[in-house]
């Protein structure tokens, strides 16, 4: 028990967190004999992003055979591009097949983790279907991943909205959208995936677009009976049709990173697809867009440009000025009436509230320590302050161009091999030294100089408010993979326990008396 009475339970490794990265550290902990571990998700299954975007059209833009875990190829994807459904789905094999759910605490919310000094632990306040209780653990992984925390947009009056207003990452199924007049806020990722299914159904349908994003085809297309068997029998052939996929999308960090105008053939292909969906000159100048390709990320649709040019499809490019009780504003004075708005708005990335949540050793939260210097870390995994805390996909970790699996996996890499060197040095504490921090962080913004992220002439959510961005990894992911092989101690404070003080444990148990 604690203190005010809260039902504890120790464990050497608390992971928050059951989508991609937080199942991805599980497995990786149980493959290399550490066992005494419990996951926490507020959810009620595996899938973190890819459970709760269950908007119409959703489905992943990097192709499956690289958008899934190296070690658990998947020979029944059905299609080149999957659909979240079945990507949901694998998650959840994936998660049986290492039984993950037999140390995984669903419904559970963690309200508070706080570093504790004379205790070398992390005290985490969670509630799990309404009852509040503690986990102890001498460390502790942050797998929440970035894109957790829908963004709703700030706009004036959107609260006297009288109709429904549906965020894309929480979809309502139980409303009927059939003949309806919907508004579509946002030209983003999700956007472009819901419009040309809502379109299907809507009775009329305005798209607010403040800034077009570039769009190149999909090759999408379902694998044929021979692809399967070959997936299935045929040594190899899985692995090099992911190794294929994966060289052509680093040719593309090339130019992202160090040459921008090395991307000028996207730009081509990007106009070749807008000329193709849309015959009318004024909407293709609408969707044309005025900023370097890359800035943002790049999109991926066959579907978008011929939605918009549906004759129950308006495209308003007039900016929002307000939300009345019965639709929405624009600049020019315009009132467009809707019964729901469906905000494709983005998330919260640089300042999402689960920053708050977590309090280091001098009592300054994640949100209070990243106000202040910007969202910064080592190798996108440790936060100098934090001790014993290890984040996934952590600051300069995101991607423009290729599959977070990858970068998952490299992190994973050095999660296994920080948590074989303090099991081998029974070390209690490491936290990342300040100057081998700042000279990562100099380095990151060294390499981000000629990106086309800062100079391609945009704002996107890859910045931060300081105007930095502390989101990408710039360069090649391999590059990634080298830097996270092995965890560097030379990089970190770290205190051992006493000689002979149970090594293989990172700290004994203090309390044993709740189960998990
Ligand atoms: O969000 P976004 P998303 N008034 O932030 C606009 C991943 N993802 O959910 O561009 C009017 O990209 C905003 O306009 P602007 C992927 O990493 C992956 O679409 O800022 N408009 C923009 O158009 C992606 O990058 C998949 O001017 C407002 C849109 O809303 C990330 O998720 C699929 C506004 C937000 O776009 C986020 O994508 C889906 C306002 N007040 C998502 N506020 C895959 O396929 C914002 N906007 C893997």
């Amino acid at each position: 028990m604690t203190p005010s009475g809260l039902t504890t339970t120790d464990v050497q490794i608390a992971i928050v967190g059951a989508g991609f990265s937080g199942l991805g550290a599980a497995i990786k902990l149980a493959q290399n004999g550490f066992t005494d571990y419990v996951v926490l998700d507020r959810g009620a299954d595996f899938g973190g992003t890819w459970r709760d975007n269950t908007y119409p059209g959703a489905a992943c833009d990097v192709p499956s055979n690289l958008y899934s875990y190296s070690f658990a190829p998947n020979p029944a994807w059905s299609r080149t591009y999957s659909h979240q459904a079945e990507i949901h789905r694998y998650i959840n094999e994936v998660a049986n097949r290492h039984d993950i759910a037999a140390h995984t605490r669903f419904r559970t919310e963690v309200l508070d983790a706080r570093w504790n000094e004379e205790q070398l632990q992390w005290l985490i306040d969670i509630e799990t279907d309404g009852v509040r209780t503690q986990i102890r653990a001498a460390i502790l992984i942050g797998g929440v991943g970035p894109l957790c925390e829908p963004n709703l947009p700030d706009i004036d009056g959107i609260e006297s909205f009288g109709g429904a207003i549906v965020h894309s990452a929480r979809w309502d199924h139980d409303y009927d959208y059939a003949g309806k007049r919907i508004a579509v806020i946002g030209t983003g990722a999700s956007a472009i995936q819901i419009v040309p299914e809502v379109a299907k159904i809507a009775g009329h349908l305005d798209v607010y677009q403040r800034t077009a994003p570039w769009i190149i085809p999909r090759a999408e297309r379902p694998y044929t009976t021979v692809e399967h068997l070959a997936f299935r029998y045929l040594p190899g052939y899985q692995k090099l049709s992911r190794g294929l996929i994966y060289s052509a999308s680093e040719a593309v960090a090339f130019g992202m990173t160090y040459a921008p105008a090395a991307l000028k053939p996207v730009e081509l292909l990007c106009k070749a697809n807008i000329a193709r969906g849309i015959s009318d000159a004024g909407l293709r100048r609408a969707v044309t867009p005025e900023y370097r390709v890359g800035c943002k990320r790049i999109l991926k649709s066959n579907e978008w440009y011929p939605a918009l040019a549906r004759d129950n499809v308006e495209l308003v490019t007039n900016p929002i000025a307000s939300v009345t009780p019965h639709g929405i504003v624009t600049a020019d004075g315009t009132e467009r009436e809707v019964d729901v708005i469906v905000v494709a708005t983005g998330f919260h990335v640089t300042d999402s509230p689960v920053f708050a949540r977590i309090v280091g050793a001098d009592g300054r939260s994640l949100a209070q320590v990243w106000a202040q210097r910007g969202m910064q870390g080592y190798k996108g995994s440790f936060v100098h302050g934090f001790p014993n805390l290890m984040l996934l996909i952590g600051p300069s970790t995101g991607l423009g161009h290729t599959s977070m699996v990858y970068m998952i996996e490299s992190q994973l890499n050095y999660l296994v091999s920080y948590l074989k060197t303090v099991r081998a040095q029974a070390i209690t504490r490491t936290d990342v030294r300040p100057d081998a921090q700042d000279a990562y962080n100099a380095f990151i913004q060294q390499r981000l100089r000629r990106s086309v992220w800062l100079g391609g002439g945009c704002a996107s959510w890859y910045k931060d408010a300081h105007g930095n961005v502390t989101t990408l990894w710039p360069g090649f992911t391999f590059d990634f993979r080298r830097r996270t092989r092995h965890f560097d101690s030379a990089a970190y404070d770290v205190s051992r326990a006493i000689p002979g003080a149970a090594p293989a444990r990172l700290l004994p148990r203090t309390d044993a008396s709740a189960t998990l």
